[in-house]
């Protein structure tokens, strides 16, 4: 039976690999980090099949010890601090866990298993204010918030570790991706939480930053199988993953209000405070490698995609309000 080890299993894409990789067969240990108020909802139906380990991506002791008990064939390391807006407030923690965090784990797989194939997890916020479009592998990376700076270095310290030590390290520059299982901060998860709350009463306004900014918005469940679908490869290498289609935050918003028969003027106001120091205006990214060696396409559209999370929201704080109806009788 094949193992896999993966960081970040709690979050969105750990979730969802976790599920993939299970469905296929193979054994799945998640590291997890010691936290006040544990939360385990995006694992919730798995949490038992899961081999849990405790660890901590800044302390590499841990991550030594993770590899030596799971003794992984493939590692996926997804464990970030992954949200660019609290990357200005918190720009050295976010350093430590989505930098140096690489190399803390990519030095555990060299000093114990230096074999396994490893993922980690890039970001399209490495191109920023980019060079050209669309994104492809080629082009030059212009990262715009401490969390693209850091992750540019993630990126190049596992090309680093594939020259220098011979160890299957692919990196995958995945373009946003999205679900209902997205954190309550994300741009999209925020906008259909919103339309949710204002379809069934809760909420009367929402608070927006840039509507202008243009991003490349897939869905997660599908491009966790390309993070798979590349440590397959006999060749480790670096991909895009993306859908190559563009879509503005103002787009989203009419998107996920019209579809509850809503208008979105009538609901949203700008607050500069959600204005970035520098944004990244546009991303859209070009995947044709991926297509052509890895077989690999997005099947979930955009307009799909927002329906479906507005859904999930509805039915969430729907429930949410029968058990607070229940618990005042
Ligand atoms: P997410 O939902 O924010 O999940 C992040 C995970 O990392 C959580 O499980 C979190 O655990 C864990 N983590 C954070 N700091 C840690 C630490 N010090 N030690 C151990 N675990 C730690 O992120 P996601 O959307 O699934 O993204 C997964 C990865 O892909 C991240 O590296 C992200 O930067 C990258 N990425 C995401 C996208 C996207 O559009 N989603 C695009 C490109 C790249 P807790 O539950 O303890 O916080
Ligand atoms: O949803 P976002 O916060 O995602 P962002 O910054 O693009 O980063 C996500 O995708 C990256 C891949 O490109 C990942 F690496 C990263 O981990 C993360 O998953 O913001 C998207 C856009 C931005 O331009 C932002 O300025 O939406 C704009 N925006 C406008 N109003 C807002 C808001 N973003 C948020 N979060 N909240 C707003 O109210």
């Amino acid at each position: 039976m094949l193992k896999a080890l993966i960081t970040g299993v709690t979050g969105q894409d750990g979730s969802y690999l976790a599920e993939f990789l299970l469905e296929k067969g193979y054994q799945v240990f998640g590291l997890r980090r010691r936290t006040s108020t544990p939360n385990y909802e995006n694992v919730a139906g798995i949490k038992e099949k899961i081999h849990w380990l405790s660890g901590d991506l800044t302390d590499l002791a841990s991550l030594i010890e993770a590899v030596r008990v799971a003794d992984p064939d493939e590692v996926y390391n997804l464990g970030a601090q992954s949200y660019v807006a609290a990357s200005w407030p918190q720009p050295y923690a976010t350093g430590m866990m989505t930098a140096m965090a690489v190399t803390n784990m990519l030095e555990a797989v060299r000093i114990v298993k230096p074999t396994a194939r490893f993922y980690q997890a890039s970001s399209s916020e490495m191109f920023g204010k980019v060079a050209e479009i669309p994104q492809s592998e080629k082009t030059p990376f212009y990262p715009r918030s401490p969390y693209g700076v850091a992750k540019v270095y993630g990126h190049w310290i596992t090309v680093n570790y594939r020259e220098s030590f011979n160890m299957h390290a692919c990196s995958g520059i995945l373009f946003n991706h999205e679900s209902p299982r997205r954190g309550l901060e994300f741009v999209t998860r925020k906008v259909t939480d919103g339309v949710a709350r204002i379809k069934l009463g809760l909420q009367k306004q929402l608070s927006m930053g840039n509507l202008e900014a243009l991003r490349d918005w897939g869905y997660a469940g599908d491009y966790v199988q390309a993070m798979w679908l590349m440590l397959q490869q006999e060749t480790p290498d670096d991909y895009v993953i993306a859908t190559g289609e563009m879509h503005s935050v103002r787009e989203l918003l009419t998107t996920a209000f019209s579809y509850v028969g809503l208008s979105y003027e009538d609901h949203v106001y700008i607050d500069s405070e959600l204005v970035r120091p520098a944004e990244v205006e546009l991303l859209v990214g070009d995947s044709s490698k991926a297509r052509e060696k890895l077989g690999w396409q997005p099947k979930v559209g955009f307009e799909e995609l927002i329906h479906r999370m507005v859904d999930a929201d509805l039915r969430r704080v729907e429930a949410e309000m029968r058990s607070q109806i229940v618990m005042v009788n």
